[in-house]
C-alpha cells in the first residue's frame, strides 16, 4: 500500500520532507499540501512536478483522500492540526516540537488514547542518525560501565530575528532532550541555566550563548552548550563519559585537504545536510511501521510530551537561574512500544 501523505506547512522542513518522499524513499506519495501562504505550496508543487492538490486549510486536506499527515508548520500552530488529524483518524508525523506547552502534548496524548491506537510519530530525527544509533548500541552494551557525565554542544551558524531566548531550550535544545534520556535509559530529574559572556554576534534581545545543566534520576550529569550565533559551523557534538572509559559522537565524514603546508575538512552550515540520513531513516520508520503494525514507530506522542515537560522547566530555569524540578509521571502501557 503506498502511504497517500498531506503536508501542512511546506517551508524549509516541509519542502525537505517533501523531497525525501518524493525522491529518494518508497511506500508514500504526496498527494495534498495546505500553508497559509499558499504560494509557497504552489512553488513546490512546480519545482517537484507532484500530482497534488492545494488546500487552503488543514482541516480541508485532513478531510481529503490522505492517509496521514505531515505537520510542518511554526511550532504553535502544530497541536491544533495534530488535534484535527488524529480525531479524524489520521495518521500524523508531526515535526518537534509536538506542541509548545505539555499543556498542549497531553491534550494530543488523550485525544490519541481515546482513538484506541498509537498514530503519531514525532520528528525527533536524532534518534535515527548512525552516530546516536552507535552511541545508543555501546551504551546499551555497558561498553564503558555507566555512564556518568555527558557534555553536548548544539552550535547553529546564527538565527534570525524572530528567534528568542526561550528559543534556544524549546526549539533547539528540544534535540538533546529527546535524545539523551533516551540514550542513557534514565529519567531527568532536574534542570539548570546559566548565562556566560554573550557574543556580540547576537541580536541585543537575546541570550546567547547558554549554558545547560540538567541532571537524571540515577545522578547522571548532563553539560550542553547552546550557541546559535556561533558563526563558524553547524556543529552538534556529544560525549558520553563512562565508568571505563569515553564515547564521542562520530564527526560528520568530510574529504580531508592537505595544500599549501595546511590541513583541512569543510564543515556544515545547517540541519539539512547534518541529519540528512536520519530524516530519512525517520520516514522509513514511520511507513515501515504503518504498514507492518498500523501505528507509526517511535519517538511517540508521549515522548514529545516529556520533551515538553522538561523544556517547560528548562524555560522557567532560563527565568529564575535556580535548579528547577522536572516531575514526570510513569510512562502508560500505551507508549510502552
Ligand atoms: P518555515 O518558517 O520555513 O516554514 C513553516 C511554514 O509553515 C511556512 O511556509 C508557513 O507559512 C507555514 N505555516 C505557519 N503556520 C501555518 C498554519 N497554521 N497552517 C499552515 N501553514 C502554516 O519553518 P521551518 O524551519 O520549516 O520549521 C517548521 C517546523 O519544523 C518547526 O516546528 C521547526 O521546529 C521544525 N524544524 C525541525 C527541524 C529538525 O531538525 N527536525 C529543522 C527545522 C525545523
Ligand atoms: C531547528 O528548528 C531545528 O530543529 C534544528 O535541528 C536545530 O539544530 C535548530 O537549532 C532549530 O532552530
Amino acid at each position: 500500500m503506498t502511504l497517500k501523505m498531506g503536508v501542512v506547512g511546506t517551508g524549509a522542513i516541509g519542502r525537505e520532507h517533501i523531497e525525501r518522499i518524493t525522491k529518494r524513499i518508497s511506500g508514500a506519495e504526496i498527494v495534498a499540501l495546505s500553508d497559509i501562504h499558499q504560494e509557497n505550496a504552489e512553488q513546490i508543487i512546480r519545482d517537484f512536478k507532484l500530482d497534488a492538490q492545494f488546500f487552503a486549510t488543514d482541516a480541508e486536506l485532513i478531510a481529503a483522500d490522505v492517509d496521514a499527515v505531515i505537520v510542518s508548520s511554526w511550532g504553535p500552530a502544530h497541536e491544533e492540526t495534530v488535534l484535527k488529524a488524529i480525531e479524524a483518524g489520521k495518521y500524523v508525523f508531526c515535526e518537534k516540537p509536538l506542541a509548545t506547552t505539555a499543556e498542549g502534548c497531553k491534550r494530543i496524548i488523550d485525544a490519541e488514547m481515546k482513538q484506541g491506537k498509537r498514530l503519531l510519530q514525532v520528528g525527533f530525527m536524532r534518534r535515527y542518525d548512525a552516530g546516536y544509533q552507535m552511541l545508543k548500541q555501546a551504551l546499551d552494551a555497558k561498553e564503558i560501565g555507566e555512564p556518568l557525565m555527558l557534555s553536548c554542544q548544539h552550535f547553529n551558524p546564527q538565527v534570525d530575528e524572530n528567534y528568542t531566548t526561550d528559543m534556544a531550550v524549546v526549539d533547539t535544545l528540544i534535540h538533546e532532550i529527546d535524545v539523551l534520556h533516551w540514550l542513557v535509559d534514565d529519567d531527568y530529574e532536574s534542570i539548570q541555566v546559566f548565562y556566560p559572556k554573550q557574543t556580540k554576534n547576537k541580536l541585543s534581545h537575546l541570550k546567547d550563548p547558554q549554558i545547560v545543566h540538567l541532571v537524571t534520576k540515577s545522578g547522571i550529569s548532563i553539560h550542553a552548550e547552546i550557541f546559535v550565533n556561533c558563526g563558524y559551523a553547524y556543529d552538534i557534538q556529544c560525549r558520553v563519559v563512562g565508568e571505563d572509559g569515553i564515547l564521542s559522537l562520530p564527526e560528520v565524514s568530510s574529504l580531508g585537504i592537505r595544500k599549501d603546508a595546511k590541513r583541512s575538512e569543510n564543515l556544515l552550515m545547517d540541519w539539512k545536510k547534518r541529519f540528512m540520513d536520519a530524516y530519512d531513516n525517520e520516514f522509513n520508520a514511520f511507513i515501515n511501521a504503518i504498514e507492518k503494525t498500523g501505528s507509526p514507530s517511535y519517538p511517540t506522542a508521549w515522548d514529545g510530551y516529556v520533551a515538553a515537560v522538561t523544556a517547560d522547566a528548562g524555560v522557567k530555569a532560563q527565568q529564575s537561574g535556580e535548579v528547577e524540578k522536572i516531575d514526570l509521571p510513569e510512562t502508560p502501557d500505551f507508549y510502552r512500544i
